[in-house]
């Protein structure tokens, strides 16, 4: 069963940002959509089995901060 995330990323500014950020989640094993939004600065992920502290990371790595706002 596919699985949602929810994280909130702060630290983005402009599309190059979230572009950035969408990649940086959709590279995570087990991720089959990301979506990121700017103005609400919330990011999407739909997966399987995904790791979360891995998704984290690569979005750290990026230079945004993360948090996880819901699981399912
Ligand atoms: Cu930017």
């Amino acid at each position: 069963m596919p699985e949602k995330i929810e994280l909130t990323v702060t630290g983005m500014t402009c599309e190059h940002c979230v572009r950035a950020v969408t990649e940086a989640i959709s590279g995570v094993e087990g991720v089959l959509e990301a979506k990121v939004d700017l103005d609400s600065q919330l990011a999407s992920v739909i997966g399987d089995g995904i790791d979360l502290p891995t998704v984290v990371a690569a979005i750290t790595e990026e230079g945004y901060e993360a948090t996880q706002t819901t699981a399912s």
